[in-house]
């Protein structure tokens, strides 16, 4: 869960989440595009985001007392605060930080590696050994047991890369290191708070570099949110091999964001030729009758299934598998807002549920563009005037827009894909 939306890292520690980021080395600015780094974070990005951390242990243990004050003013017990003594700088975290929005993934190679056999497979066996609980799970919070553990298959692989650095270390390293160090800052005192509950130890406190942890990498203020004790041994414990109340916690987090059970998070749909590609964004909702009315269908002819107002989603363009989403994707959304992401859980669900592949190819002849090459893009768009909002690599809904605008004046298709053809017809 996290900070991935222009990239997969930015929306899902933004969301207080961010599994998946660690479980596949992504961190695609290609798809997604976080609403909260849109604006601020995303400006820091070009050189300041390239840089590596001029940080040392030394600086780490000077900045530390000072933390410490501010964070007994928020609470903290001092003999809580003694579990940061000897808090390591770790060089390779703020490495991550400073590089996340630099590689790019498609969202056709990504949901290859998101939805593979491999974790297909191994989701439907973790449906089976721990079918009761998610049962229980399902029937307590009203979140459908194949979306619970879809997110638990892409942000741990059902538990196997639940992430190994010690939290307060990592989270302490990017406080203090500052390209975004009142978030860092506040998600380490969530985690202090932790300890302080009981719940879990220094030792039992890890996860991945970001402070995302346990079984479904919840960050520390998510867990004061959502966390809930399942087993019923008095710890919300998200982070030991028993995945119970992680995966109850999750699911009391969908509920809590509006989860519609058995309703769908989206379904893929095909479009009629003439189709008015200013209407294929989420920004415009409309009720499954009226899409029929424009000849949006199933893939097989059949009629859309109604399930109240949804939109109508390209994510690799018109080139690609088109989707109408319903609430429950943007319920997803708030875990990670990167739409390859929320693509990804959904499609898991379903399969795990038996439904097919996704049918509509990719353009697969087609690339990622390059960190250079979105910076490029933005800047010849904003040059021909077209507005991006900024230079930030982040192909967010300003970009988009700009995209499709050109793609209009050009006489392209106004699908607002950020492709090589668009970049190469800018030159
Ligand atoms: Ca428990």
């Amino acid at each position: 869960m996290n900070d991935h939306s222009a990239s997969l890292f930015a929306s899902c520690l933004r969301r207080g989440f961010l599994g998946i980021c660690a479980a596949f080395g992504l961190a695609g600015a290609a798809f997604a595009g976080p609403q909260e780094t849109e604006a601020g974070l995303g400006e820091t990005i070009g050189e300041a985001m390239l840089s590596e951390g001029t940080g040392t242990q030394e600086g780490l243990s000077a900045w530390l007392p000072a933390f410490k004050d501010r964070a007994l003013a928020a609470g903290v017990s001092s003999a809580t605060l003694d579990a940061l003594n000897g808090a390591e700088y770790l060089p390779k975290v703020v490495h991550n930080d400073r590089h996340q929005n630099e590689f790019t993934k498609t969202i056709w190679d990504y949901l290859d590696k998101a939805v593979s056999d491999d974790r297909i497979a191994n989701g439907r066996k973790a449906l089976k050994t721990h079918g009761d609980t998610l049962s229980r799970i399902e029937a307590t919070y009203g979140v459908d047991a194949e979306i619970v553990a879809a997110i638990w298959g892409l942000e741990s692989a059902y538990g196997a890369v639940r992430g190994d650095l010690p939290t307060l270390h990592a989270l302490a390293t990017l406080a203090y290191d500052g390209r975004r160090g009142a978030f860092f800052e506040g998600e380490l005192i969530a985690a202090l708070k932790i300890l302080q509950s009981g719940d879990a130890t220094a030792q039992s406190l890890r996860g991945s570099w970001a402070g995302a942890m346990g079984h479904t990498q919840f960050m520390p203020s998510s867990w004061h949110a959502f966390a809930v004790d399942f087993t019923g041994d008095g710890r919300r414990d998200i982070w030991g091999d028993d995945p119970t109340d992680a995966l109850a916690s999750t699911a009391a987090y969908l509920a809590g964001k509006g989860w519609a059970k058995g309703a769908p998070w989206g379904v893929e749909i095909i479009l009629p030729a003439g189709f008015d590609y200013d209407l294929t964004t989420e920004r415009v909702k409309k009720p499954v009758a009226e899409w029929q009315a424009l000849g949006v269908r199933l893939p097989g002819g059949g009629e859309v299934p109604d399930h109240g107002l949804g939109s109508v989603l390209l994510p690799g363009g018109h080139k690609g598998a088109a989707f109408l989403i319903f609430q429950n994707f943007h319920v997803i959304e708030t875990y990670n807002t990167a739409d390859a992401y929320v693509i990804a859980v959904g499609h898991l669900a379903d399969r795990l549920r038996g439904a097919g592949p996704i049918m509509a190819d990719w353009p697969r002849d087609e690339r990622a563009l390059s960190f250079d090459e979105r910076i490029s893009l933005q800047r010849k768009l904003t040059a021909s005037g077209f507005d991006t909002g900024g230079v930030d690599a982040k192909m967010g809904p300003k970009t988009v827009a700009a995209v499709k605008a050109f793609q209009k004046a050009r006489g392209m298709v106004p699908d607002g894909f950020p492709s090589l053809s668009v970049l190469q017809a800018l030159q």
